[in-house]
C-alpha cells in the first residue's frame, strides 16, 4: 500500500479570450474586458495556493484570437506560481492553424498540453499526479472525450479532463463530444475535470469526483463566474470547493 502526499487541485474552464474581438480600436474593450475577468481568476486561483491548475478547454474564444492575446495568455500562465495541465476546446479546437498546433504553449516550464487526439498522459511524479486529456479536431459525434482513458495507476492520483457534453447512460449518438456517466463511473480515477458547459454541475459516480466547474463569465446577470478548487487526500473523499468570482 503506497501512501501518497494530499493534493490541492484548481479547475478553471472555458475563459473564451477574445470574445467579440476582431481587431480594431472599437473593439478593445471587449478584449480588455476578458483579459480582465481571466486575470481576476487567476488571481483568486493564486489566493487558493494550488499545486496544480486544470484547464480543460475554449481558453480561447476562437482559432482566430488575436496574436497580442495569445502571446499574453502565456505570458500569464508563464507567470503562475504552479503546474498548468490544459487540453483544447472546441472553440480553440486542432484544426489546421489551431492555436495550439501554431503556438506551443508547453515551451513554458510550467505548462502542460495535452494535445494528441487518442489521448495521452503526463506524469508528475512530485505531485504523485497522473492526467490523461485529449486534442478535439472536430466538435462531432465521433469526438468522445473520455473514450481510451487508461486504467488508473496506483501509486498516483489519478487526473483526467475532457470537453464535451454530459449525456449520462443516454448513449447519445448524435450529440457532439459525448461525455457518458459509464466512463466516469469505471474510470476508477480521482478527479475529472470537464470543460464546456459554463455552469456549474457535479456529475461525479463511484467514487469518481467528476465536475463541471462552470466558467468565469457567469452565463446570466443572476449567476457568478465559478472555479473548483480540489483536496486529495488518501482515505478521504474528493473535497471539492466552488469559489464565485466578482
Ligand atoms: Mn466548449
Amino acid at each position: 500500500m503506497s501512501t501518497k502526499a494530499p493534493l490541492r487541485i484548481a479547475h478553471a474552464s472555458d475563459i473564451h479570450l477574445d470574445t467579440d474581438y476582431f481587431g480594431g480600436e472599437e473593439n478593445l474593450p471587449s478584449r480588455d474586458y476578458c483579459r480582465g475577468v481571466f486575470g481576476n481568476l487567476l488571481e483568486c486561483i493564486k489566493a487558493q495556493a494550488p499545486q496544480l491548475l486544470m484547464l480543460p478547454g475554449d481558453l480561447f474564444d476562437s482559432n482566430r484570437a488575436s496574436l497580442e492575446t495569445i502571446l499574453w495568455a502565456m505570458e500569464a500562465l508563464a507567470a503562475l506560481p504552479f503546474t498548468v495541465v490544459m487540453i483544447p476546446g472546441n472553440h480553440d479546437c486542432l484544426e489546421p492553424r489551431g492555436i495550439f498546433l501554431e503556438h506551443d504553449f508547453a515551451r513554458l516550464p510550467n505548462v502542460d498540453m495535452l494535445l494528441s487526439p487518442q489521448g495521452e498522459s503526463r506524469d508528475f511524479p512530485e505531485l504523485q499526479a497522473f492526467v490523461w486529456g485529449k486534442g478535439m479536431e472536430d466538435h462531432c459525434p465521433e469526438y468522445r472525450p473520455l473514450e481510451g482513458l487508461p486504467d488508473p495507476r496506483a501509486d498516483r492520483w489519478n487526473l483526467a479532463m475532457g470537453h464535451g457534453i454530459y449525456v449520462g447512460n443516454e448513449g447519445n449518438r448524435y450529440r457532439s463530444s459525448p461525455v457518458e456517466k459509464s466512463q466516469i463511473a469505471n474510470s476508477g480515477y480521482d478527479y475529472i475535470a470537464l470543460g464546456h458547459h459554463h455552469a456549474l454541475l457535479n456529475v461525479s459516480q463511484n467514487g469518481t469526483a467528476a465536475f463541471y466547474c462552470g466558467a468565469p463569465i457567469p452565463i446570466s446577470k443572476e449567476s457568478q463566474g465559478t472555479f473548483l478548487t480540489v483536496q486529495l487526500q488518501e482515505g478521504q473523499a474528493p473535497d471539492v470547493t466552488i469559489h464565485n468570482l466578482d
